[in-house]
């Protein structure tokens, strides 16, 4: 049963995930962050649900889009956005950013650029779990574009095949960069596909923080128990476009006006006042707590060193 409490820190956790990516924009505007960055305004829903299950021991991989997965399994803020402006105190010293962050500590197994690259990296994980007898489950992370992929169809099959401890948790905004689901497939439900695998499919409002996070109770635990994967579909809103600058042409006025309506943040504020376990004022003193959070990490990240030459050819292959 949740308390007060853990209401609050997810409640907290989505608020945190947008004003700090609202900041990125502005940030990224005035042209201080290296490469791209791609926002995930409207989603906050999924990661804070998925990862309110989570252990700090378990792994997840997120996405090009994984700001959010990545604070919601808890890694710290300054050192987060420190990483995203390319210096030495990032998590991986400034050679991620924003689109390869990773971090050994919070099992981040790693962001990444390749849409759908994440998932085979996740069932290496899994299968570590499994092969040490260990009960630590993988969740990966991707959009509805990489379910397209082959590394998608390869990874649920032998998930399953192996009854490997992972979560496949398919964050569904609708599109993949300038392609709405309609146009990349004929499925509704992309949970549908978990059937081609013998595997449990849901889908789930993934505007709704609490039904997430009962999907990915059962998920997590059935992984947890040795019972195998299951495919989450979590539908969700992109409010922005693909990427930070991306005026979407392409997409009709309406639709970006509409998604609004389905803001998570505001559904479960007006649940957690119902609830009586959240007032005016203290939604006021979140933001503010927020918004000083913000301030100090961008702090750091400004006055941290950018890395010198020698960091060029360190902890990487060669
Ligand atoms: C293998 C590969 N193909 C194409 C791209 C270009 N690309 C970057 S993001 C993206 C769309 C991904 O859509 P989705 O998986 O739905 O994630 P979302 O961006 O909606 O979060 C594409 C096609 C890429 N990075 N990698």
């Amino acid at each position: 049963m949740l308390n007060k409490k853990d209401f609050l820190s997810m409640y907290t956790m989505m608020v945190r995930i947008r004003r700090m990516e609202e900041r990125l924009l502005d940030i990224f505007a005035q042209g201080k962050i290296p490469g791209f960055i791609h926002v995930s305004i409207g989603q906050e829903a999924v990661p804070v649900g998925v990862c309110s299950v989570l252990r700090e021991d378990d792994f997840i991989s997120n996405t090009h889009r994984g700001h959010g997965q990545a604070l919601a399994k808890g890694i710290d803020l300054k050192r987060f956005m420190a990483e995203i402006y390319g210096r030495l105190d990032g998590y991986c010293r400034g050679k991620a950013g924003s689109m390869h962050i990773a971090s050994k500590e919070f099992g981040i197994i790693g962001s990444n650029g390749v849409v759908g690259g994440g998932i085979p990296i996740s069932l290496g994980t899994a299968f570590a779990s499994a092969y040490q007898g260990n009960d630590r489950v993988t969740v990966c992370f991707f959009g509805d574009g990489a379910t397209n992929e082959g590394t998608f169809h390869e990874s649920l099959n032998l998930a399953a095949l192996w009854n490997l401890p992972l979560v496949f948790c398919c964050e569904n905004n609708g599109w993949a960069e300038f392609t709405p689901q309609r146009v990349h497939t004929r499925l509704e439900n992309l949970s549908l596909r978990a059937e081609s695998y013998g595997i449990p499919g849901v889908t789930v409002d993934g505007n709704d923080v609490l039904k997430v996070r009962e999907a990915a109770e059962k998920a997590v635990s059935r992984a947890r128990k040795g019972e195998g994967p299951t495919l989450l579909e979590c539908k969700t809103h992109r409010w922005y476009g693909h990427f930070a600058g991306d005026s979407q042409k392409y997409r009709d006025a309406k639709e970006i006006e509409e998604v609004r309506k389905f803001d998570p943040i505001l559904r479960f504020q007006n649940l957690l006042m119902e609830m009586k376990h959240l007032k005016p004022e203290d939604v006021e003193k979140i933001e503010a707590k927020i918004k000083l959070e913000i301030d100090e990490a961008v702090a750091f990240a400004e006055h941290s060193p950018v890395p010198g030459e020698n960091e060029l050819l360190q902890d990487v292959y060669v």
